[in-house]
């Protein structure tokens, strides 16, 4: 009866903006910043329900990652470090959708009673913030602490300023009883990678390598990599668009540089031949890049999928050399398995590429909660969006194979190839973000590896050639009307509109395009792919007057 009180009485001060209805999608709630107070107060009530239910830390992060500056947005992280658990999105959706605070109380005291939710008050609840640079951030952040207070029990921790990935780590290493600090984070991060650095095969050391340069995209990457800078060593690291010198997102960032294939603000002719980096506004993309020499700011890109030929690249050399029988004798190799997650965005080239290579390549839609459950199947799973949204999974079987191999001398010897890759896959592990794809994270593999192969960015870009392609979205009423199927590249309706899709690539060599409703916003995405540019561009604007 308290609770009620207290929940019926703080909603009130939170009312719904008019005619708006707002769905959980594949990243949370996002809108213009000026309408998610009820939002984002609601979403607060959701976090401490749900750090009820799991008698777990729970992370709320206040973001709209790549998304103009004046929007923001919010989403859960599960105990895990995961998204939140998909089976309890529809309730998202109900709770920041109900009209006022009788109908907002009525749901949550049917969604406790039929989750069995522990409501007695005597429970606790604790759900870590954090919010990204966006000026409206700290006036959400409040709303998210008043909904978690109205959940008698439950305990807001304010991490501040994070990127997503900081936030979702610090709730995975919270759960697992460790230290949760960003400094934490910091040392974690650093010593793995220092861990890489050393264990590089002599002679590789080829090129104490040049500078890396980082877009910030004038958000809390750029802000944190300053901060994280001073305590890593074995990388030259210049930042630029790190906060102070422009908008966030605004022609910087890892969105821009990969939709439109040209040099983030910050960045010149003068940059060509260096080694470039581009972060999104809440860092938990990445994508490399160099500048074309006079080529009117075109660069050549590095995304997601060529990252993630990087990481299978180094972790197939790791288990071979873990394979390797070192006395000929008695085989203790695990029989790890290995496997790799796209989405239909992934540039057909860099799927040849990787089965070439002879592995698992499987595809889910898009979405980093579908890539990551897939992944997660695997000992070692790597997926990687296009746009540089990824990371690695090691299954805790392998981890504890490993320690083994990695201490014990009398299954490796000590200092023998078998013993480093053991302890390279170890690092990997404490280096590479468990709970979701971290830029910052990634960047350091990113480096680690160039210096292990001994690789320029461009011997890395050469790996495979991208098939040209091109994106585009079609403004629509209702993009809920089209439905796809296997993996998104099937559409089963409207009716009739696959077979004509199918006609138009079919003029095309090397031609592949699908279409597909976005899960963040009103629109309908084609991608199309042909063997030249403007193959791609026409199969593009055809297929999008298809939709239309
Ligand atoms: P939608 O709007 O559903 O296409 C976009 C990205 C996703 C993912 C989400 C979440 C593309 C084509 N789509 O989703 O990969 O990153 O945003 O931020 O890049
Ligand atoms: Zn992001």
């Amino acid at each position: 009866e308290k609770q009620r009180s207290i929940l019926l009485d703080s909603s009130s001060r939170f009312p719904p903006p008019p005619g708006v209805k707002l769905s959980y999608g594949t990243s949370g709630f996002r809108a213009d910043a000026s309408i998610l107070q009820s939002t984002v107060f609601r979403v607060g009530i959701l976090a401490a329900l749900r750090s009820l239910k799991t008698q777990s830390v729970i992370g709320l992060m206040i973001t709209a990652s790549h998304n103009d500056v004046s929007d923001n947005g919010v989403k859960i992280a599960d105990p895990s470090g995961g998204m939140l658990s998909q089976a309890w999105e529809p309730f998202a959706d109900a709770l920041a959708n109900a009209p006022d605070s009788l109908h907002l109380v009525q749901l949550v005291d049917d969604f406790v009673r039929k989750e069995n939710i522990p409501f007695e008050g005597l429970e606790s609840a604790e759900i870590l913030l954090g919010r990204d640079t966006r000026p409206s951030g700290e006036s959400l952040l409040e709303a998210a602490k008043k909904g978690i207070n109205s959940i008698v029990g439950a305990v807001a921790v304010d991490m501040g300023v994070l990127t997503t990935p900081q936030l979702h780590w610090m709730v995975r290493a919270r759960n697992k009883g460790m230290k949760a600090t960003e400094l934490d984070y910091f040392d974690q991060l650093s010593s793995s990678f220092s861990k890489l650095i050393d264990l590089i095969p002599h002679g590789n050391i080829v090129n104490t390598m040049d500078k890396l340069i980082v877009d910030g995209a004038n958000g809390v990457g750029g802000e944190k990599l300053v901060v994280f800078k001073k305590v890593l060593q074995f990388l030259d690291l210049e930042i630029r668009n790190s906060g102070k010198e422009g908008v966030l997102n605004e022609e910087v960032g890892a969105d821009y540089v990969q939709k439109e294939k040209v040099v983030p603000r910050g960045f010149a002719p003068a940059d060509a031949g260096m080694r470039c980096a581009s972060l999104d506004g809440d860092a938990d993309r990445l994508v490399y890049f160099s500048v074309i020499p006079n080529a009117d700011n075109r660069i050549c890109l590095i995304d997601g999928d060529k990252i993630l030929s990087l990481f299978a690249l180094f972790i197939m050399e790791q288990l071979s050399i873990l394979n390797q029988n070192e006395c000929g004798g008695e085989n203790n190799s695990y029989p790890a398995t290995l496997g790799v997650v796209q989405t239909a965005y992934a540039n057909g080239a860099s799927t040849d590429y990787l089965k070439h290579l002879g592995l698992e390549v499987v595809f889910t839609p898009t979405g980093v909660k579908y890539l990551h459950e897939k992944a997660a199947e695997y000992d070692i799973g790597i997926y990687f969006e296009a746009n540089g949204h990824g990371t690695i999974l090691l299954s805790e079987g392998l981890l504890h194979w490993l320690d083994g191999r990695s201490s014990k001398p009398s299954l490796t010897s000590k200092g023998s190839e078998q013993q480093k890759a053991a302890l390279r896959l170890l690092a990997v592990s404490k280096l590479i973000n468990q709970a979701v794809g971290d830029a910052l994270s990634g960047l350091l593999l990113v480096e680690a590896i160039l210096q292990h192969m001994g690789w320029s960015i461009h011997r890395w870009s050469e790996l495979y050639h991208d098939l040209p392609s091109r994106q585009l979205k079609v403004k629509v009423v209702d993009r809920s009307a089209v439905v796809t199927e296997n993996a998104e590249t099937v559409v089963v309706r409207p009716l009739g509109i696959q077979e004509a899709i199918n006609a138009e690539t079919a003029k095309y060599p090397q031609g592949r395009c699908f279409i597909r409703p976005s899960g963040t916003e009103d629109v309908v995405r084609v991608y199309a792919e042909a063997s030249t540019e403007e193959a791609a561009v026409n199969l593009a604007n055809s297929v999008a007057r298809l939709v239309d």
